[in-house]
């Protein structure tokens, strides 16, 4: 029979959200223990403790991302006297996923280790809630553990959705591409989502002949005017864009290749293809099928599957909280989730009362080109402050230094401060396109928080010789007609 052990807190997931949780509960005295289970793939890949950031998300796009761009780099660098590198640089795929896996492996590590210094017991187990006290943990050769606990929280996590039509279990998803065995070769990425954009993106740029499927529009969600020189940039990079169309059917070849037929796009129909890989990126699941939330009446959203909570992360039943990407409404990013773990654990041990604020949430796309934004897109403030007449638009097409002698194209390097009308214009959203966008756009962030306007922009003192120095030179305006060309 199971062994019961008694606990102040059990959190289900250890990831982004899950951990941070933890370890802050644990800083405060509470008895705490973490259940992670990775559940395979459908094609059969898994990982280790850490959850998706860790494992199959930003931690190894941002290092094939860098990949990518070192292939780059290495080209122009004969721009700048270096002697020539071979015509044909060649990446050893093989190399780069073991690097990237290695790296990822001592991440695990660590984080077992942090566990373990703060006392925080881990069960490398699937967690099921049997009642609102008690959590059923299940390891892979299905022995079990009954934990009883005050509290219980769910981090989860989300997995890559699989569509219907047929043939979809051929292709593979994120959860898979960053640890394969073979070179992906030939690549269709299907979605418009910021995931088959950074894939698509790094993949083009390791030498891989690539193309996305757009259904509709890029980056839903995101500014419309980034998210097509985003793309743009992309063409411009040899990603080949196929618009308008959505996977019908899917088979594999004799010889052992993807066909894929697609629905007739606006344009006529595109005609069957073959690759070698294809690759889903059309959103994610919340991971909470196996939780037993129905039978507990946990409520989720009925669209979504997410986990409904109020504003200090608990739902409907009062000793359970929900945090990261499992909450209805929050955003799908690793930063919130930590801060909102830890911020729960405050309130709950730490007698504090301090929500998370998603007032001004930056992000960024790593596609080739990066973008980076905090704060609203140009859509969403004109809808906000009562139309695009109250809004006044900074903008600016800038060149990077660093792209000038190699001939780069800079025709997608854009910058776009979009403000209230009326005095002291205060800054709404922030949009950034550029080399290192993230980095450059940090900053910023706490400037927002803190009611950045537009004149303070302008009080500040650039940085000189810098891309971000031309986000506190912007001075030209939508509504003014003139050439938002920086030139010099
Ligand atoms: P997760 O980190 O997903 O952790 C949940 C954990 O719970 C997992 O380990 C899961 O296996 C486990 N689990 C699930 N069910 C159970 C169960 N019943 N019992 C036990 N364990 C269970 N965010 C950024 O901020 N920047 C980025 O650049 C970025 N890039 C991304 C790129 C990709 C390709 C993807 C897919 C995501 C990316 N994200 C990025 C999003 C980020 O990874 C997530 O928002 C973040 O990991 C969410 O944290 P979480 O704690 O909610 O869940
Ligand atoms: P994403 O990741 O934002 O977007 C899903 C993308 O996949 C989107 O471009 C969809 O197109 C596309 N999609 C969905 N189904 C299909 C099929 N069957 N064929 C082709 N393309 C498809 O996902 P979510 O919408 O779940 O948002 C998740 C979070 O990511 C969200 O919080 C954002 O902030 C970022 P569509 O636009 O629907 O036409």
């Amino acid at each position: 029979s199971a062994v019961t052990q008694k606990y102040d807190l059990v959190v289900i997931g250890g990831g982004s959200g899950g951990l941070a949780c933890a370890k802050e509960a644990a800083g405060y005295g509470a008895k705490v223990a973490v259940l992670d289970y990775v559940t395979p793939s459908l094609h059969g890949t898994v990982w280790g403790l850490g959850g998706t950031c860790v494992n199959v998300g930003c931690i190894p796009k941002k290092l094939m991302h860098q990949a990518a761009l070192l292939g780059k780099s290495v080209k122009d660098a004969a721009a700048f006297g270096w002697s020539a590198p071979p015509a044909e640089l060649q990446l050893n795929w093989h190399q780069l996923v073991t690097a990237v896996t290695n790296h990822v492996g001592s991440l695990n590590w660590g984080h077992r280790v942090a566990l373990r210094d703060k006392r925080v017991t881990y069960l490398n187990a699937s967690g099921t809630l049997l009642d609102r006290h008690t959590v059923l943990a299940k390891d892979r050769k299905d022995v079990e553990t009954v934990l009883q606990t005050d509290n219980v929280v769910l981090a989860t996590g989300g997995r890559p959705r699989y569509p219907t039509f047929a043939g979809a279990e051929l292709a593979i998803t994120s959860d898979d591409l960053f640890r394969l065995r073979q070179p992906p070769g030939r690549t269709l990425c299907v979605g418009g989502s910021y995931v088959s954009l950074e894939c698509a993106g790094f993949l083009t740029g390791l030498g891989f002949d690539t193309s996305v499927l757009l259904r509709s529009i890029p980056l839903r969600g995101f500014d419309q005017q980034m998210a097509g020189l985003v793309v743009s940039a992309m063409e411009n990079l040899g990603t080949r864009v196929v618009r308008g169309s959505e996977p019908l059917r899917l088979e594999r070849t004799a010889a052992g290749r993807l066909r894929v037929s697609l629905t007739p796009s606006g344009d006529g129909q595109p005609p069957d293809e073959e690759y070698d890989t294809v690759l889903l990126a059309v959103g994610r699941d919340p991971d909470t099928r196996r939780l037993g939330l129905d039978a507990l009446g946990v409520t989720t959203d009925r669209r979504s599957g997410k986990i409904v909570t109020d504003p200090g992360n608990r739902t409907s039943v009062d000793n359970i909280y929900a945090i990261g990407d499992i909450v209805q409404g929050a955003p799908e990013l690793t930063p919130t989730a930590i801060v909102s773990g830890r911020l729960l654990a405050d309130r709950l041990y730490g007698g504090s009362s301090q929500l998370l604020d998603l007032a001004t949430v930056p992000t960024t796309v790593f596609t080739p080109l990066e973008y980076s934004c905090v704060g609203l897109s140009e859509e969403s403030a004109a809808e906000m402050v009562g139309g695009e007449d109250q809004l006044e638009v900074y903008h600016a097409f800038y060149r990077p230094l660093e792209f000038i002698i190699p001939g780069r194209d800079t025709s997608s390097c854009y910058i776009k401060a979009v403000c209230e009308r009326r005095e002291p214009q205060r800054v709404l959203g922030l949009h950034f396109i550029g080399p290192n966008a993230g980095e450059v756009l940090q900053g910023f962030a706490v400037a927002m928080r803190h009611g950045m306007t537009m004149e303070s922009l302008r009080q500040a003192i650039g940085i000189h010789p810098t891309s971000a120095e031309e986000v506190v030179k912007l001075n030209i305006s939508k509504r003014s007609g003139r050439d938002p060309t920086v030139t010099g």
